[in-house]
């Protein structure tokens, strides 16, 4: 038998493992999935039974004469949950448009038998990722049909060869956005994301900015770290010009979901997200784009966030529109968002910015 202080010096022991183990799981999977996890709030999606993202959808297709009498249910009575992705040789816009025939024109789309609940906008940075982007319309427009929304979407298109802005375009995307409708959730959408289980709705979170592929195939379907914000997230536009929108600033890869995730804290909200084995997302595999190097200086520039945030952002805004056309799948906005600034080589070193 243990005397009684080796026996307290074990059960604190013991606690103090307890707690390690449980702040790791907060770590590595997120704080809402463990809980989640504990307490089943959930239910747990089998993915190796996957349905077709296009099932059932022609049965919500009534006559046309029918006459939209009442709002559509809450929840959408055709939800699948878990769906078949696979990337194939990438559809052509002619397949996607057959397929989707209540689509009109700059890719809007509002339930026909009853009045969509929730607007929203689905908003895409692009550059010379065409086969992405069909990939993606094929999945995502019957997604948002069974889900029953009211949306549409926009592809920000960044031109020429200077270095990709992802965050720019988003800014660009709600403020292009915003001049159709009165949206009530803006979906920033990277064009490579699809997602795996229609449950995973597209609408916002009445308090919080939420990060919607909480779990990516690419990094096992788990954060890669605890405030991840990049691929998929939804504001509502007043939590959008909340943060001031996203930072013009960071040009070339990585960085900007961090600065994101930084100026929600620091305009007083927090970062809700979908479930783990809700949102799921598969990334078409692809490689670096040239033009879109890694940006190097990230850290220097996530130092001043703090400093920052409230005045390089929607207010900050500056950009050549070079056209706006509706094609018949999506809203297509040109844009010349200008170049990189030089950055002192001792700037760099001595992280002056
Ligand atoms: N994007 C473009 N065109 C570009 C660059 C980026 O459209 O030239 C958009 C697109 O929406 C994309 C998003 O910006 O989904 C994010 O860029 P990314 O997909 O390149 O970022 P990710 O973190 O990839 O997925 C990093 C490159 C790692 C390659 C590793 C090879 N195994
Ligand atoms: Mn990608």
């Amino acid at each position: 038998m243990l005397s009684p202080r080796a026996d307290r010096r074990c059960f604190f022991m013991c606690l103090a493992a307890s707690q390690l183990l449980f702040l790791l799981l907060m770590y590595r999977r997120g704080a809402s999935s463990v809980f989640q996890g504990i307490f089943g709030a959930n239910p747990i999606w089998d993915y190796s039974k996957t349905q077709d993202v296009y099932t059932n959808l022609s049965l919500f297709i009534p006559d046309p004469g029918a006459v939209r009498a009442q709002y559509c249910p809450v929840t959408s009575p055709i939800l699948v949950g878990p769906l078949t992705i696979t990337f194939p040789k990438p559809p052509s816009l002619k397949k996607i448009r057959v397929k989707n025939p209540y689509v009109t024109s700059g890719g809007f789309y509002s339930p026909r038998h009853c009045y969509g609940r929730y607007r929203t906008a689905v908003i895409i940075p692009h550059r010379k990722r065409e086969a992405h982007l069909r990939t993606l319309l094929y999945y995502l427009h019957p997604f948002l049909q069974r889900q029953q929304l009211h949306y549409a979407i926009f592809v920000v298109h960044q031109t020429g060869n200077a270095t990709f802005n992802r965050a720019k375009l988003l800014n660009i995307g709600v403020r292009e956005a915003l001049r159709y409708n009165d949206w009530d959730c803006l979906i920033l959408h990277d064009v490579d994301l699809i997602p795996e289980n229609d449950y995973n709705l597209y609408i916002c979170d009445d308090y919080y900015p939420k990060h919607l592929s909480s779990a990516m195939d690419k990094f096992q379907y788990s954060l890669p770290y605890w405030a991840y914000f990049g691929g998929v997230s939804a504001l509502t536009p007043d939590q959008f010009m909340k943060i001031n929108g996203f930072p013009n600033t960071f040009w070339g890869w990585g960085g900007e979901d961090d600065d994101i995730a930084m100026r929600i804290r620091l305009s007083g909200l927090s970062i809700t997200r979908t479930p783990l084995n809700l949102g799921r997302y598969k990334m078409i595999p692809h490689d670096r784009d040239s033009g879109n190097e890694e940006n190097n200086y990230r850290y220097n520039q996530l130092q001043n966030t703090r400093r920052n945030w409230k005045d390089d952002g929607m207010n900050s805004l500056d950009f050549q529109l070079l056209s706006r056309e509706k094609t018949e799948l999506y809203t297509n906005i040109t844009v010349d968002i200008g170049e990189a600034p030089v950055i002192p080589t001792r700037a760099r070193k001595w992280k002056i910015f």
